[in-house]
């Protein structure tokens, strides 16, 4: 089956400098921070080279307004706010403590970027849960960072994205603390979405059972603080988007129309029940944050006692800032080029005017797979991605077959070269494509046709 993939921004301009694709390192230092290798590790350079970036940080970025946007909506409602976390975090921090079970995909190598057996870039903000539930002196938290998953790439997918984190709890302890809550839902702004939840009266279901400790009443009222909470959110963040297309001039019919949002179940090891809401937006049902009431084994683990309830969600940043400046493709948030920077400002929502492309050179890779070959497609596109850094447009598969007499397997890959700065010369192409060609060789003994 042919599979397309399409590495790295359109339209970017950042240049890194051609580096081997990992050969084998014996170590590898972050910010002043050693990290031994050992068979577990598996980052290549053009990722260690985004951790610096820090996009949420950044006031005039697109990723950076929509944070300090989320920061304003929720000022004064009782969430500290962490968004300086360290990216490189622990396999207890990022699974263990949350309960994954040990065969959980999103352990895989082929899911997790690993510096080794221990240490690994966070895949999700809830890896820094346990320490904010231990740390955090308000009823809640909220945490932004960048988040790390080794995904295949298209408009919508990048190994980097950014994540948006929230907590709250309430002590049992506290007298009348189901009035508390009652109180506390009551106090969230109200929104004139739409909404479609079937589960809002339900919340406990065959399939997303409650916890054995809470009672379906407890379940009830903190499910309806945590959705009421994501749907003030995402009204917020929708509702400023609005204003600022209507004030740029635009006159599309969807910004009459009250926001629709929908839940869904969902299941995620460390929550129980489990939800998901999506965004009607433009004629499509948009994944926006999955959530739920946090499992008692983790604020167990994080020390808060036994009388503690609690809910969790983590919002997906770049889809949802995507959708409010109109920038078509997730690999533009990375871009150094000044074309797209200049189009934001802080505090501002603006849409995005693409810029135009320079013309792309296309070379084909085929070769003869050695018969106990374990190279994935995902490996191709990162040994391109090391060479040709940002210019690596796209690669895709474009032929597969075994030979009908010795059973050999062949494939050719085609990779689309390009830069958004300038037209490539194929004298430098050459050199990257021959780059490429023997770091297949060499990492995954293949046979160059
Ligand atoms: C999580 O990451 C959970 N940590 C969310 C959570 C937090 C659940 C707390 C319960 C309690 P999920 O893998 O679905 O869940 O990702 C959350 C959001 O991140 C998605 O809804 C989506 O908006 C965004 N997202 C996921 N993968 C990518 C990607 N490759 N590129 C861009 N955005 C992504
Ligand atoms: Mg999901």
């Amino acid at each position: 089956m042919l599979k397309l993939f399409t590495p790295r921004s359109l339209i970017s301009t950042v240049r890194c400098t051609a580096r081997a694709y990992s050969a084998p390192v014996k170590s590898l230092t972050v910010d002043g921070k050693t990290y031994p290798s050992d068979e577990w590790t598996n980052i290549p350079p053009f990722i260690l080279d985004l951790i610096q970036r820090k996009l949420h940080k950044n006031p005039d970025h697109p990723i950076g307004i929509l944070h300090d946007l989320v920061k304003k909506s929720m000022n004064g409602m009782g969430y500290t706010i962490y968004d300086e976390f360290h990216p490189i975090v622990t396999k207890f921090q990022n699974f263990d403590v949350l309960g994954f079970p040990e065969d959980h995909p999103g352990r895989s190598k082929s899911d997790t970027y690993y510096f080794n057996k221990e240490h690994l870039l966070r895949t999700h903000t809830s890896a820094h849960e346990h320490e904010c539930f231990q740390d955090c002196k308000t009823p809640g938290y909220l945490i932004t960072a960048d988040v790390y998953r080794k995904d295949e790439i298209d408009r919508t997918h990048y190994p980097a994205f950014h994540q948006l984190e929230g907590a709250r709890y309430w002590s049992r302890l506290e007298p009348n603390y189901l009035e508390k809550i009652q109180q506390d839902i009551d106090s969230i702004p109200k929104t004139n979405i739409i909404v479609e939840d079937p589960f809002r009266d339900q919340p406990i279901t065959e399939n997303n059972p409650k916890q054995t400790y809470m009672t379906p009443e407890e379940v009830r009222l903190v499910a309806t603080h945590l959705k009421k909470t994501i749907e003030y959110l995402v009204n917020q963040v929708f509702e400023n988007a609005r204003e600022s297309a209507k004030k740029a001039g635009s006159t599309e019919p969807y910004l009459n129309e009250p926001l629709k949002v929908r839940w869904v179940e969902a299941y995620f090891p460390w929550t129980g029940p489990s939800w998901e809401i999506e965004v009607w937006w433009k004629g499509e049902w948009l994944e926006c944050c999955g959530c739920g009431i946090v499992q008692r084994q983790v604020l167990l683990n994080s020390q808060l006692g036994e009388d503690k309830i609690s809910w969790a969600f983590g919002i997906g940043l770049d889809r949802i800032a995507m959708l409010l400046f109109g920038i078509p493709d997730i690999r533009l948030f990375w871009s150094l080029d000044e074309r797209f920077h200049k189009q934001f400002k802080r505090g501002e929502i603006s849409t995005f005017a693409p810029y135009s492309k320079y013309p792309g050179v296309k070379r084909d890779v085929s070769f003869w797979l050695p018969s106990e070959s374990t190279l994935h497609c995902n490996d191709v596109m990162e040994i391109v991605r090391s060479h040709a850094g940002d210019m690596a447009e796209s690669v895709e598969v474009v032929d597969e077959f075994v030979h009908p007499k010795t059973g050999r397997k062949s494939q050719c890959y085609r990779i689309n070269y390009q830069s958004m700065e300038r037209n490539l010369t194929n004298q430098e192409i050459n050199v990257i494509h021959g780059n490429v060609e023997n770091d297949l060789t060499t990492r995954f003994d293949v046979e160059i046709r």
